[in-house]
This record gives structure tokens, sequence and C-alpha cells, in this order.
């Protein structure tokens, strides 16, 4: 038997035959049903080095979005990419090589394309790069303040969810809780236990409440809340906890700080506004009694309240996170088991793993000698305005003027918001190169074409520090034409300008896997068990980690003793209000959780838009496997569905199965549609990843595939954290009554040599 892993799971297979899911995985992902023909797609993967031709024009980008490509040696495509490295370096400094390069890439602790990029950027000198994700931005730059934690390290400390099955009696799951993104972990998984857990709540009679405009199909509970309007309900339930006196006022003096002033903002001293029940209601389309009842609720149960990724996706994104953990404190449940606090559970599987967590080594990136970068979704900023000034966590920055920028692993023209904007942007710097192994919308949009291997055509080890196994992954397919590891690319790169030993030390793939694998053997001593050699875990294929599982509750030790164990926050307690961030003085993000009403939000929308909710999608990883079997026989004629409740469809003359245009004054695009009487009337949810394909159709600019990122607003969560705002989007929605325009990114953009 051998193995091999994913970010959506682990598989099994006998060569020649088919990959299968892990046995001992109890709930494998539908993901991985596309992998294997999207891998083998030749239609969309990249099968030669290829050029841009305008750029071999001259034409410095004008052209790059929509341009047609000549295939090349690989050793003339080497030549050209290490030229234009070193010629943009030699007239503009590193600082003008943008390597931010984000992206999932794929697991496998070797070949992570990002860290040989890294590798091989930094050993040219650097270049700048990206801080934060597009994940949770706003968590990571705000909870060092209210938390004194990283999101890193409040999630490695997470409460476990058997913890919750076990003890919680009211489950608060604000953005819902969710199967669909349980599928994913970065660095691979080998087993999915979300919905088990959830099935334990379930038996257990803890009540589950989605607090979020779809219904979640793991909740006992939905209440149905406007998009985007969700701090105003949780401030309406600490006002209403405190006004019926049942808020934990020990809780309060011991472990948090600036109780009073938040106090006076929630009651209306502060402002004149009372935070109530009665106030909240109609901005969230609630019943008030409803959330009257839930504060009771809350505050007399074991209340966990737990807040999805998504939540802080959006304008204002920090100020849902930092009011439900203000909730949990008026209830004074944090650091017991099962309740309290949570940021992310089923927004992928590991968020509330029972797991021991080990440090595995990983590829040496060396040091980057630039000393510059941007949050990471201001990328459109960043090349329309070189020399811009722009706030960020408490400091006014530049942006650098780039020249160059090399992608790897990831797919800007999926991720990044209002794609028609980031389109322009994209023309400004003189050269883009990408490494993919697809023809994605963004190696369509890049001058010089690297085709990289896909992580079934080579051999790699998972390793993750929250999984309880090591696999060694082998090949299952070889490598679709002139295909090469990532490795092999930046090895022959190095080589040519002149670093190729520093780069590969002298090893090859092999020899690198048997490096990390020599890594690992000590981290496992120095956590008290052996691995074997790498030989007998190859043939074996996997390793089990003993005593793996380890159950966690966040802030346990601070809530035991709030002094010796003080949070590195500026007063050592969970901050319900911040000096700091109030010292800032930013309307975006003021000194403690505020109600601010969103610039798109149907608080605000004229009675025709809908709210467009863009999670992330059943079939695949974001546009991984967009083109493999599993994605594309949830398409509808082709295109992404988009679902909307029954009475909003039949309102616009929609049935299942009609092409729709979804717009509004960024963009447009079409979409199949599905029918959801689980989602809000007053939402459509079109779900990301669909490969970006827009086209002139009867003068209009279209995109003809259905992504919504032609249609979300690029715009920074706050000038704190400058996350991505995705979900805080208003569209409309009509009829497509027209032909429906054949796809232009299903087909190669190679033109014969
Ligand atoms: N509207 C909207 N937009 C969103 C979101 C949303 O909620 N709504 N969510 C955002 C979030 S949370 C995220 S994380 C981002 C995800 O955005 P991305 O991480 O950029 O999306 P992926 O499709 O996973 O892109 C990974 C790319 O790496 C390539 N790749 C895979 N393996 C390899 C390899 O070994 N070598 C090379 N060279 N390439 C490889 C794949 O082909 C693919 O093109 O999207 C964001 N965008
Ligand atoms: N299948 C699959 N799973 C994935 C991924 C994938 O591509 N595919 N990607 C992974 C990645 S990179 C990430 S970051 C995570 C993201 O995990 P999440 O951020 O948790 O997932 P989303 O799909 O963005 O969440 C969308 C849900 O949030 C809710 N929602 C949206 N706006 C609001 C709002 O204003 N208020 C409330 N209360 N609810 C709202 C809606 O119910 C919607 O269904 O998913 C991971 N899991
Ligand atoms: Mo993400």
């Amino acid at each position: 038997m051998k193995y091999t892993s994913s970010h959506w799971g682990s598989y099994q297979f006998e060569p020649g035959g088919p990959l299968l899911p892990l046995a001992s995985d109890p709930d494998p992902s539908r993901i991985g049903r596309g992998w294997a023909s999207a891998s083998q797609d030749r239609q969309s993967r990249i099968l030669h080095p290829a050029i841009r031709l305008g750029w071999l024009d001259g034409d410095r980008g004008r052209n790059r979005c929509g341009d047609s490509y000549v295939t090349v040696s690989w050793d003339r495509a080497i030549a050209l990419a290490a030229d234009a490295l070193g010629e943009t370096v030699a007239a503009h400094g590193n600082g003008a090589v943008f390597g931010g390069s984000y992206g999932w890439s794929s697991a496998g602790r070797f070949h992570h394309a990002q860290s040989q990029m890294r590798r091989f950027l930094n050993l040219a000198g650097g270049c700048v790069s990206a801080r934060n994700t597009y994940s949770h931005a706003a968590a990571e730059v705000l909870y060092p303040h209210i938390l004194g934690l990283s999101n890193k390290a409040f999630q490695d400390q997470m409460t476990a969810m058997p913890l919750v099955a076990a003890h919680c009696e009211v489950l608060l799951a604000v953005g819902g809780i969710s199967r669909r993104t349980a599928q994913i972990t970065s660095s691979g998984t080998t087993t999915h236990e979300v919905g088990s857990w959830l099935e334990q709540m379930r038996a257990n009679g803890t009540r589950i409440i989605a607090l979020s405009p779809a219904r979640s199909e793991a909740a006992t509970e939905w209440l149905s809340i406007r998009p985007g309007t969700d701090t105003a309900c949780l401030l309406a339930l600490a006002h209403e906890i405190h006004s019926a006196g049942l808020a934990d006022e020990a809780f309060l003096a011991r472990c948090t700080s600036g109780w009073e002033t938040f106090r006076d903002y929630l009651t209306g001293a502060a402002d004149g506004t009372p935070k109530t029940a009665d106030w909240a209601a109609p901005i969230c389309d609630l019943d008030a009694q409803v959330i009257r009842d839930l504060a009771r609720d809350l505050a007399v149960s074991k209340s966990m309240i737990a807040v999805a990724w998504s939540l802080q996706r959006a304008e204002y994104g920090e100020q849902p996170l930092w009011a439900g953990l203000a909730l949990a404190s008026l209830i004074g449940q944090i650091g017991q088991p099962g309740t309290g606090y949570a940021f992310g559970y089923g927004s992928t599987t590991p968020v509330g793993r029972a797991a021991r967590l080990i440090p595995w080594p990983s590829m040496p990136q060396g040091r980057n000698p630039v000393d510059d970068d941007i949050p990471v979704a201001r990328i459109a900023d960043m090349l329309l305005h070189p020399g811009g000034i722009y706030k960020y966590d408490g400091k006014t920055r530049t942006y650098p003027d780039i020249k160059l920028i090399w992608w790897t692993g990831g797919n800007p023209f999926h991720h990044h918001q209002d794609l028609n904007r980031l389109e322009e942007a994209w023309t400004r710097p003189e050269t883009v190169i990408v490494n993919d192994h697809s023809w994605t919308a963004t190696a369509r949009r890049a001058d010089i074409v690297l085709p990289a291997t896909s992580p079934l055509e080579r051999d790699d080890i998972l390793m993750n520090r929250r999984d309880p196994t090591l696999l060694w992954m082998s090949r299952y397919h070889a490598p679709l034409s002139e295909a090469l590891d990532d490795y092999e690319i930046f090895a022959r790169l190095s080589e040519t300008m002149g670093f190729g030993d520093a780069f590969t030390e002298g090893r090859d793939t092999a020899g690198w896997l048997a490096w990390l694998w020599e890594r690992s053997q000590e981290v496992a001593h120095a956590h008290g068990f052996a691995l074997p050699d790498l030989n007998s875990f190859r043939a074996a294929g996997r390793f089990d980690i003993p005593d793996a599982a380890q159950a966690r509750i966040a802030l346990a030790d601070f809530v035991a003793n709030p002094t010796t164990h003080a949070l590195a926050t500026e007063t050592g307690r969970i901050t319900l209000t911040n000096a700091g961030i109030g010292a800032l003085g930013l309307p975006s993000c003021p000194g403690h959780p505020t109600w601010i009403e969103p610039t798109e939000c149907l608080t605000r929308a004229q009675p025709d838009e809908l709210h467009l909710i863009s999670g992330q999608p059943d079939t695949r990883l974001h546009s991984q496997n967009d083109r493999g079997s599993e994605a594309l026989a949830d398409k509808i004629k082709g295109r992404e569905a988009a679902s909307f409740h029954p009475d909003t469809a039949a309102e616009r003359g929609l049935i299942a199965g009609d092409i729709v245009r979804l717009y509004n004054r960024r963009g447009a695009c079409l979409a199949g549609v599905r029918l959801n009487d689980g989602l809000r009337r007053d939402c459509v949810s079109l779900p990301t990843g669909a490969w970006f394909d827009p086209q002139i159709v009867q003068g209009e600019r279209l995109e003809v595939h259905g992504n919504p990122n032609a249609l979300t607003r690029d715009a920074g969560c706050s000038e704190l954290s400058q996350g991505n705002i995705a979900h805080s989007c208003l569209v409309r929605a009509e009829k497509w009554t027209a032909a429906v325009p054949e796809l232009t990114i299903d087909t190669p953009p190679v033109v014969a040599p």
C-alpha cells in the first residue's frame, strides 16, 4: 500500500489503482474525488514552459491580462527568468521584487512551493514579502492586543471540541459551524473528526445555535441574522446579561480590564444609545425577545461563544471577534472545560483538535535581506500606489515600487477581492513570473510561466504539527509532459544565477527528504519517542505518534491565576477596552468593541439589493481542483452555482438550473441558479474559486464562470488590520436570457511556437 496526502485529507493506493481515502479516516472529504482527474487534465495543466507574446515584444505588461503564450525550452525559460530578476535587481534593487506569493499551494513538507521560492529569492538578495493571511488577518492583528496571544498561539490552545461535547450546554456558533469547511487542514490531515464531535454534542443534548445568514446542517437551532450585523447582536446579548444582573462581575474584575468604559458604551451612558435587544433587533433583523431569551440562556447555562473565521473577513471584522470575547467575559466561563470563547471551530479540521503539538522541521528558507512587507490583502493598493501612505497596526507605512512579481503556489486572481481592479494594478510591474501546475487565471496573467509538478507527481513527507500521523507520500502518477518540481526549477535558476550550491547544499530531493527525516527523528526524541529509520518508514508508509491525544482548555492557566499567568496585553488581562488601540484614534477600530455600520450592508441597501456571501466551496480547496470531476459535476451549464432562497429566485423569475447575472458597480458575473431555503431571502451565496474568466459580452465586461471576486470590494477591514473584506458586498441579480458565452478558461492560452 502506498500513501499520499493533501490539505483535504490523505489517500492510499496500489500502483496503477485508484486513489482511495485513508481507510482510517472516519469522514473523508468530497474534494479528493476530483483530485486525480484535475491532476491529469491535459487541458488545464501547464505542459511546457511558456512566455507571453506581448512581453516578448516588450509591452512591459500593458497586455498582460488576456494575451497568448508560446512554449519554449526549459533552458530558455530559466535564462529569461534569471535575466529578468537579475536586471530588475541591478536597476532597482531587491526592494522592487515582490515575493509575497500568498497561497495554499499543497501539503508535503519538502515540496512547499513558497518555502522553495523564498529560499531562492533570499539567496538572490531578498524581496518584499507579505504578512498575515486572507483567512484571519483581523484576528492576527487584534488578538495580540486584546488577548496578548498571536492567533496561532490562541489556536494552539483552543479548547478541545471533545470537551465542548462533554460539558457545553449552549454553543453559540457565530457564523455557523460546518463540515464543509472542516474538510480542510493546512499542511494536510489524516483524519476528519469535526462531524463526529458535532454528533456527540447533539447526542449529549448540547444546543448548537447557528447565528448565521445560512442554516448550518450541524446546528440544532438557527438564528437567521442579517450579515455584517453580528457585533450589534453580541453587544445586545452583553447588555441584556448586564442589565439582568447576570454578568459575572468577579470574573470581569479578576480577568479583564476596561469593563467600566465598555459598560458605559453598552448602557448608553457614553453615547446615549443603550445597546439593548430592542436596539439590536431591527439592525440584525432578529426578534428582540429571542435575543433576550438567548442572553439569559447563555448566562445561566454552560456556554461557549464560538466565532467562525468568516466573521472577520468583513468590513470592521475586528469588532465581532472582540464583542464575542467581551460577551464570553461577561458570562465568565472562559478557562473552564468546554465553555468560554473560541475562534474557528469547524473553519478547518484541526481547530479544537485534542492533538499533541509537535514542531516538525521544515525546509530552511534563509534570511530575507529586504526588510519590507505589506499586509497581504493590500496587493492591488501597493501596485496602484507606489510610494503611497497607509496605516497598519498603529504604524504609518509606505508602499514599495514593485517592478517584478514572482508568484508560486497561490492564485491571486482567485483569492483577491475586486479582480477587475487587480487586473488594472497587475499591468503595472514590468515582469510577472508564475510557477504553477495549472493554467489558473494567475498563470494566464504572467509573462514567464514555469510548469510545476502537482503533488501527485512526487514523493514527500506529510508532517503536520497538529496531526497524529506521519505519512511517506509516494508519487501517484508520472509528471505530465515537462513539469518539474518547484525545487528543481529553483535549483536550476540558482545555478544559472551563480548560487546553485548554496541553494541545494549538494542535495537532491531524496537527500533533502533524508535530511528532514533526520531532523524529525531528533524532534521525536526530544518529545520522548523514536521514529523508525527512513527506509523502514518509507516501506511502512505510515507512523502513528504515540499518546497523540492531548485536550487543552484555552486560557486555563491565566484564569486559574491571572497574576502568575498574566497575559501579554497592556494590562496583563483580557482588554475589554484597550488604551493602545483607542489612542490610535481610528474611526474604523475604536478602543472597545463597537457597532459600526458597514459601507455595504442590508441595513442601508436598496430594496432590490442582496448581500453576497462568498464562502469556501464544498467541492474544491479554493480554486484547486476546479477542473476536476467533483467541481465540474457540481456546476450548472459549466458555471458555478449561486444559491438563492426560493422566494428570492421566484421574485426574479428564476428557477433552478437558470443562469443569473450578478452585478454591482464593480463588476458582473454569470452563475447557475440553485435553490436553498436554508438561506436568508435577502442573501445570495456564491462560493469562491471558479477560475476567473472575464470577457467582453454585449459590450460589457462580464465574468462568465461565476467568480464572486468579480463583485467583492477591495478595502481593508480597518486601518488596524487591513485584512480583506470579502464578505461585505451587495449585489443585484437578474435572469440571463441571452446565449451563455463559452468559457475560455477550459482551454490553454498557448499558440503554436
Ligand atoms: N470572495 C472571497 N475570496 C476569498 C475568500 C472568501 O471567503 N471570499 N477566502 C480567502 C481565503 S480565506 C483564502 S486562504 C484564499 C485562498 O487563496 P489561494 O491560496 O491563492 O487559493 P488556491 O486555489 O488554494 O491557490 C493555490 C495555488 O497553488 C497552486 N499549487 C498547488 N500546489 C502547487 C505546487 O506544488 N507548486 C506550485 N508552484 N503551485 C502549486 C494551485 O494550482 C493554485 O493555483 O482565498 C481568499 N479569497
Ligand atoms: N471545502 C472547503 N473547506 C475549506 C476551504 C475550502 O476552500 N474548501 N478553505 C479553508 C480556508 S483557507 C479557510 S480560511 C476556512 C474559512 O472558514 P470560514 O471563514 O468559517 O468559512 P466561510 O466559508 O468563509 O464561511 C462562510 C459562512 O459564514 C457565514 N457568514 C458569512 N457572513 C456572515 C456574517 O456577516 N455573519 C454571520 N453570522 N455569518 C456569516 C455564512 O454562514 C457562510 O456560510 O475554510 C477552510 N475550509
Ligand atoms: Mo483561508
